[in-house]
């Protein structure tokens, strides 16, 4: 019997077969989980189909988070779907391109800085909201995925490092506002990978090098190590952990001088 037997879990953020939700989706369809998708636009759906079929799922909806109609309309087709909820898999981040350059006090702007944080951080609390009313009863799971800007200056992640932080925080709050109804928030801190959001930001290839160089395990971590930690965060395996942001990263966050050895 896998670890997610007899759960359902709505999956968000799946663009391609390198995404850290399609890892997510592989890891806990292994462990049993029944699996439903959500595809930004159009121009996505072919590529969550792929996921879908491979994963048995028989439920794909569009869901745009910029949109609250969008968002309840989702909530009301899983609802009508499956009839209870046990999972919410939230894997989406997003800031206008030119915030991810150069300087943070020179690129941000008052619109970069609210679309970061409307699509990379409120998303989730919204999602909290619409579909909390579907796992009553059931001690359902919600997970995001951050990274380390939200808590280290970073070049270029910019704006994108204060909507992680703004997320992180909302990891704590919701789990102090559903945890007295028996649902757990949690987050994955994930080391760098190359996903679409990834391919294209000037220097990834030499973010990944310095990784690959200085964390503790001398390589960077892949969307399978990030589905085994989410599939295990969402699982009754970690019934006893809520609010907390767990590092998947090789190690690379606890170095505190590099390259010394
Ligand atoms: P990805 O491009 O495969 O996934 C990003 C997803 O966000 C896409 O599926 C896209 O459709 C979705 N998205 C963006 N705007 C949206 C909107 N308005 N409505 C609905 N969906 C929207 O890239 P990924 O790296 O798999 O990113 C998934 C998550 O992991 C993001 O939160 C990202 O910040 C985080 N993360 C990524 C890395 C990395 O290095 N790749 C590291 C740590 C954390
Ligand atoms: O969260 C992310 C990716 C965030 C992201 C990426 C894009 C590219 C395309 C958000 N918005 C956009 N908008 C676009 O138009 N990561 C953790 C991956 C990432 O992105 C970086 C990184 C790392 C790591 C950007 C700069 C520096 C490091």
């Amino acid at each position: 019997m896998g670890m997610l037997s007899g759960k359902k879990a709505l999956i968000v953020g799946v663009a391609s077969p390198r995404s850290i939700a399609w890892g997510i989706a592989e890891a806990m369809h292994a462990q049993g989980a029944e699996l439903a998708f959500t595809y930004q636009n159009d121009k996505l759906r072919s590529r969550v189909e792929s996921i879908a079929e491979k994963t048995n799922a028989d439920l794909m909806v569009e869901m745009d988070v910029a949109d609250d109609d969008h968002i309840h309309d989702a909530a009301r087709a899983v609802n009508a779907h499956w009839q209870g909820l046990d999972i919410v898999v939230h894997a989406v981040g997003f800031a206008p391109k030119d915030q991810l350059e150069g300087e943070f006090v020179d690129a941000v702007t008052r619109e970069g800085f609210r679309v970061a944080h409307d699509i990379s951080a409120y998303s989730f609390a919204a999602l909290a909201k619409a579909f909390r009313p579907q796992m009553t009863g059931r001690q359902g799971a919600f997970l995001t995925l951050s990274y380390l800007g939200a808590v280290r200056a970073m070049p270029s992640y910019n704006v994108m490092g204060l909507a992680k932080a703004s997320l992180e925080a909302s990891v704590r709050y919701l789990a102090h506002g559903l945890g007295p109804e028996g649902h757990r928030v949690n987050g994955i801190s994930a080391g760098p990978i190359k996903t679409l959001a990834a391919a294209g930001i000037p220097k990834f290839r030499s973010m990944l090098d310095h990784v690959e160089q200085t964390a503790p395990m001398r390589r960077s971590v892949t969307t399978e190590e990030v589905g085994q930690a989410a599939a295990f965060l969402c699982s009754d395996w970690a019934s006893g952990i809520t609010g907390e942001i767990m590092h998947v990263d090789a190690g690379y966050n606890v170095v505190g001088m590099a390259g010394m050895e």
